[in-house]
């Protein structure tokens, strides 16, 4: 009995730890509604940035692939904490959550790598999920649907 529980109460508590540790690294109260920016529709960040209206911009630095790392930025003013999530619509393709580092004054990057689908398919939507100096209490997101290649 104990043997079948403990890895159970184990994972519980890195469920729970996670929760905890993600609301304290995004600086802000997780349950927080977020504000959703609007995205032009050109924005497929192959090969050239992402700008917002609201002067936020988003890009890739190298190739959009699956397996392979890459590097997204995120730039703007008075940011002071970003993630960034992968899901595929309609398809559960576990946690892909990845926390950006401020590079320099406005400038944050994150490392992802992205997993392989069991159904091959190359569609992807990433949030963003940011807070702003200026804005404490209120958590900012860019959603992006995304094409990877192969
Ligand atoms: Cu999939």
């Amino acid at each position: 009995m104990k043997k079948t529980l403990l890895p159970v109460a184990a994972l519980l508590a890195l469920l729970l730890a996670g929760t905890l540790l993600r609301s304290w690294l995004i600086g802000g109260d997780a349950a927080l509604p977020a504000t959703e920016l609007s995205v032009p529709d050109s924005c497929t960040l192959v090969q050239q940035p992402c700008r917002l209206p609201s002067g936020y911009q988003v890009r890739v630095l190298g190739d959009m692939k699956v397996l392979e790392p890459f590097i997204v930025e995120l730039a703007g003013p008075g940011i002071s904490g970003a993630e960034i999530d992968f899901q595929m619509p309609g398809m559960n393709m576990g946690i892909n959550r990845f926390r950006f580092a401020r590079v320099r004054q406005d400038l944050w990057q994150v490392r992802v790598i992205i997993p392989v689908c069991a159904s091959a398919r190359l569609d992807w939507i990433a949030t963003i999920d940011f807070v702003s100096d200026a804005e404490k209490s209120i958590r900012k997101r860019i959603v992006l649907p995304l094409l990877m290649n192969r």
